[in-house]
């Protein structure tokens, strides 16, 4: 059975690898599960048809067999519960690795959101400059932790696991706003994960469907 997962047919991210179908893309490559690609418009998000896929109208969804599943942190547990490779063996390993999971997701994630969101809407808020300062410091709270945590580790408990895979695609959002180079150590983790063949070949994936749109407009543009 053929995996299909859902993506952004023109990615606000301009082929950052920053949308949530990177983090599923590269979980897919980690394993060696091929997969099929359906792009959506904002339009077909909205749809009922896309919605009984993803409730919420949102990218990415998976599709395998009668399988149907939306939220990435639930997708990429059941690829790694379904795989070898992204799970350690050992039982304690395996929920500290699910742990890291839900870190990267409900501790670390939201603050990074909830700064970007600001940053690309709200510029022209007359509240933006007293509230930036209070975004930035809930983020750097959380990027100290991690980084005391982290230490001169390689990864956050031994082994490469999907809660590194998710917690690299997390952090990754923070890219165009420096704050990572204040943390060397985990600018070098970030780096760790975007060296692993995997990531790369799922971020060309990605890049590449940007590229193919970019191109499609541009001459739909000059004819
Ligand atoms: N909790 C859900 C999950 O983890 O799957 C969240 C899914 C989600 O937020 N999807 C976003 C979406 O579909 C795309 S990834 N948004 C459309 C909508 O809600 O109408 C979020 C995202 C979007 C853009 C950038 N960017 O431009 O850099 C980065 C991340």
């Amino acid at each position: 059975m053929t995996v299909t997962i859902t993506a952004f047919a023109h990615s606000p991210d301009r082929g950052r690898g920053l949308a949530r179908d990177m983090r599923v893309r590269w979980a897919l490559e980690e394993v060696g599960q091929p997969y099929d690609v359906h792009l959506v418009s904002f339009e077909e998000m909205k749809q009922p048809a896309y919605r009984k896929l993803q409730p919420f109208g949102q990218i990415p969804a998976y599709l395998d067999g009668d399988l149907v599943l939306f939220e990435s942190g639930a997708i990429l547990l059941h690829i790694a519960q379904h795989h070898a490779g992204l799970l350690p063996d050992d039982q304690d390993a395996r929920a500290r690795a699910i742990a890291w999971m839900f870190a990267a997701l409900n501790t670390v994630e939201p603050p990074i959101v909830e700064r970007s969101m600001a940053v690309l809407l709200d510029g022209e808020k007359s509240w933006y400059a007293d509230r930036m300062p209070v975004l930035d410091d809930r983020v750097h709270a959380r990027l100290r932790e991690l980084s005391d945590r982290l230490g001169d580790a390689e990864w956050l408990d031994r082994a490469f696991s999907v809660g590194d895979l998710l917690m690299v695609t997390v952090l990754r959002r923070l890219g165009s706003s420096n704050m990572l180079q204040h943390y060397p150590a985990l600018a070098a983790y970030v780096a760790r994960g975007e060296a692993r063949p995997a990531y790369q070949r799922a971020f060309a994936d990605q890049l590449a469907v940007f590229k193919a749109t970019h191109k499609a407009a541009d001459q739909g543009r000059r004819s």
